[in-house]
């Protein structure tokens, strides 16, 4: 039997090489990752009591290889690749998010690790979107659209061996396991050359600019990756001081002492150069597609906790209007948020998100067997159990849509009769995406099934 390499390493060996590879040809991602270091090591220095948190909670090693990306894919046999190429680095369809509610002709999915220790070791996720052809008015454009995708391989032919090879043997050696990093990295890199003429970028760019993006190239470059950040307030204020162009307001919910689900903000796309097939060099075009992102991650909501979330927002962005930007915004935001109890013990007593429970050490307790909520209750006040926020690894639709809108540049506002269509999703997935509501219940009811074993073998040693 060949050791394997594990699918963790798989995962952080590229992680790493696309930050390296977008650090080259992004260099405002390096500039952005100094700072969110930098800011990251501030807050750790001030605030003891939020590192010992995240120790214990197994968070702060993840901290500076967290980050997550997002590419667009053009064809449903490319995202049924996709899940098996992600699938070789412990990635999992998440999720499903319908954006033609905002405009986005798309619907996505996030692939990421699920299970716990997994996630300890590098969360590593990425927002994989499908362009949806159907959507596209023009009959023409859309036939034509479809027969440019069909032509083109976004995968190399030694990744697909490598996919096959991962799952005949059930692993990749560390061998086989970095040459498919090195070919796999092949699909997400950037491509200067279109492989459409002028007039047809053009054309595709007019029906919507991210039409242009996902059909006009080689393959789904990776759009951004975002760094998680402990003060996502201190990155976007630091952001202009270094010649970073932000987006107007952040993405998600307003800031609390206590964080809830994801914070975000980005920075406006660059226009880079590119050539058409049919023009020399001398008549380069210019695209832009590609951009940064921060973000801050809170506690995951249950679907109680979520649907105050969601009421909230929509609250403020009725006042509002479409797109996030109003002068007001962040003051509307932060007015309406006072429904929302600003402290984990609220939090967790209201149901509103997922806790981990584990033994203080302080105290061994007298109880035993099924822990109900009550005994839990009194467990926690009196400091014998602990129970850690469980931390959102997923991502919010409507921020979504606002990071998309912001990077199309802000005048493009499309509407499409909304239409989620998962099970056509699933289909081209060749799978069923998870449930993260489930995935955050399940972690929690593991964490407490441990407490009660733990404490019913403390009760046996105590009788003995
Ligand atoms: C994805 C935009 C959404 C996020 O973090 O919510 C996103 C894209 O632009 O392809 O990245
Ligand atoms: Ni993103």
């Amino acid at each position: 039997m060949p050791t394997f390499a594990s699918s963790d390493q798989i995962r952080t060996f590229f992680s790493r090489a696309m930050s390296d590879m977008y650090r080259r040809e992004v260099p405002q991602y390096g500039t952005l990752m100094e700072l969110v270091s930098e800011v990251n090591a501030g807050v750790l220095a001030h605030d003891p009591q939020l590192k010992a948190d995240l120790e214990r909670a197994d968070e702060l090693e993840r901290l500076d290889l967290e980050r997550h990306g997002a590419i667009r894919l053009g064809t449903a046999a490319e995202l049924f690749t996709i899940r098996r190429l992600f699938g070789v680095m412990g990635m999992e369809p998440v999720g499903y998010y319908d954006l033609s509610v905002a405009g986005v002709p798309v619907h996505s999915t996030a692939f990421r690790p699920v299970q716990d220790a997994a996630l300890s070791r590098n969360p590593f996720r990425v927002f994989t979107s499908l362009l949806r052809l159907e959507l596209i008015e023009d009959a023409d454009l859309r036939a034509e659209a479809a027969a440019i995708l069909k032509r083109r391989q976004i995968f190399t032919t030694r990744v697909l061996e490598l996919i096959d090879i991962h799952d005949e043997q059930g692993g990749l050696t560390v061998g086989q396991a970095e040459e498919f990093v090195r070919e796999a990295l092949e699909t997400f890199r950037w491509h200067g050359e279109a492989t459409v003429d002028a007039g047809t970028y053009r054309k595709l760019h007019d029906a919507h600019r991210l039409i242009a993006d996902v059909v006009s190239f080689k393959g789904p470059h990776i759009n951004h990756l975002t760094p998680r950040t402990l003060d996502i307030d201190a990155v976007q204020s630091g952001m202009p001081k270094r010649g970073i162009a932000a987006k107007a307001v952040v993405e998600g919910p307003p800031t609390r002492r206590c964080p809830i689900l994801l914070r975000q903000t980005s920075f406006k796309a660059l226009q880079e150069p590119i050539l058409f097939r049919d023009a020399g060099p001398e008549v380069a075009g210019t695209h832009t597609a590609r951009f940064g992102e921060i973000e801050q991650r809170g506690i995951a909501l249950t679907k109680k906790g979520r649907t105050l979330y969601d009421e909230l927002l929509a609250s403020v962005r009725e006042i509002g209007a479409a797109g996030s930007a109003g002068a007001d915004y962040e003051r509307q935001l932060t007015a309406a948020f006072q429904r929302f109890p600003d402290s984990t013990d609220e939090i967790r007593r209201q149901g509103l998100g997922f806790f981990r429970y584990r033994l203080s050490g302080k105290e061994t307790p007298a109880v035993s067997g099924m822990l109900t909520a009550d005994a839990l209750d009194r467990l926690i006040a009196t400091g014998s159990v602990v129970a850690d926020p469980i931390v959102y690894e997923d991502f919010l639709p409507v921020s979504a849509a606002g990071i998309f809108q912001s990077n199309l540049g802000g005048a493009e506002q499309k509407s499409y009769a909304g239409n989620a269509s998962k099970a056509a999703f699933e289909q081209a997935l060749g799978a069923t995406v998870a449930d993260e509501f489930a995935l955050y219940a399940e972690a929690e009811a593991r964490s407490i099934a441990a407490l009660e074993a733990e404490l019913t073998v403390r009760e046996g040693e105590a009788a003995e």
